[in-house]
């Protein structure tokens, strides 16, 4: 996997170029979800996907900004599904923005995720990588080296709450758990920005970033391959939880590489409270 994580350091240096010269315009195209694509997004996925082809050990590539599976090598071991810019709708605002990487064997399915990636492209860049056993953290200097900073684990429970998807489409159930959360005195984060915001939560020791179901998207927005199979492997090795409502994320059987779920990550108490509040409704 070694060549595969140095390929993700090349690529973040290029897509570090790309975001602060980058136009932050649309393109004409849309991705398979609908979203229009800006510039950023296309650039940033060719950037990932020409490195990628590089490589031996990889078997296939997926894109979230891409229809299709790309097939690199037919003796390859790894499959990768990432998303090249999340959230670059916030570029041009200045907000953080981030890359998710989810490393598989055999399948594109959460039980079959080894490895995960993600990159934050914040005041200062930042890698975090896990190979299933540790969650590393790691910083780019301005020789474009990534220096190890430390291993990130979760607290029991944590003190942040993350509250994404649109409030007034909310279930009653996860609206009584997040006011519920306020009372008790946890403290909002949310940017928009998926990595930045479960960065936030990981590195502060935990808490709960929710982006559930609701009346105007019934199965989320995250894209499961993309998104929320690399962060639940992420969270659950680092001590934490993930869960989709009912179970731990990665045991959600996917049916198209495009699928979208609803997604908790967190603090295993904040997820077995999730799991509280989703079995009564
Ligand atoms: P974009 O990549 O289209 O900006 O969406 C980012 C994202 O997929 C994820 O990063 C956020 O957690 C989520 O959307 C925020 O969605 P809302 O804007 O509906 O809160």
């Amino acid at each position: 996997m070694n060549e595969i994580i140095e390929s993700i350091k090349q690529s973040t240096i290029e897509i570090k170029n790309i975001i602060v010269k980058g136009d932050t315009g649309k393109s004409e195209q849309q991705n398979s979800t609908g979203d229009t694509q800006l510039k950023l997004d296309i650039a940033s996925d060719r950037v990932i996907e020409n490195n990628f082809k590089k490589l031996a050990s990889i078997k296939q590539i997926v894109s979230e900004e891409q229809d299709y599976i790309i097939d690199i090598n037919e003796n390859g071991k790894y499959l990768i599904a990432y998303d090249p810019l999340d959230g670059s709708s916030l570029v041009d605002v200045n907000l953080s923005v981030g890359s998710i990487y989810g490393i598989y064997e055999k399948s594109f399915e959460g039980q079959n995720i080894i490895g995960a990636v993600y990159v934050v492209f914040g005041p200062r860049v930042e890698m975090v990588v896990c190979d299933g056993k540790s969650v590393k953290l790691y910083r780019m200097d301005e020789n474009k080296n990534f220096n190890f900073t430390q291993d990130l684990t979760m607290n029991k429970k944590g003190t942040i709450s993350s509250p994404g998807s649109t409030q007034q489409c909310w279930y009653d159930n996860h609206r009584t758990m997040i006011n519920t959360m306020f009372q008790e005195g946890y403290e909002l984060s949310y940017s928009g920005g998926m990595v930045p915001d479960l960065h936030h939560v990981l590195l502060r020791g935990g808490g709960l970033f929710s982006y559930p179901g609701a009346s105007d998207k019934p199965n989320g927005k995250l894209r499961q391959l993309f998104e929320v199979f690399p962060f639940a492997f992420i969270f659950e090795t680092a001590g934490g939880a993930s869960s989709d409502g009912s179970q731990s994320a990665l045991k959600i059987k996917t049916t198209h590489i495009h699928d979208t779920s609803p997604c908790f990550l967190g603090s295993s108490d904040e997820i077995d409270m999730v799991h509280q509040y989703y079995k009564q409704s």
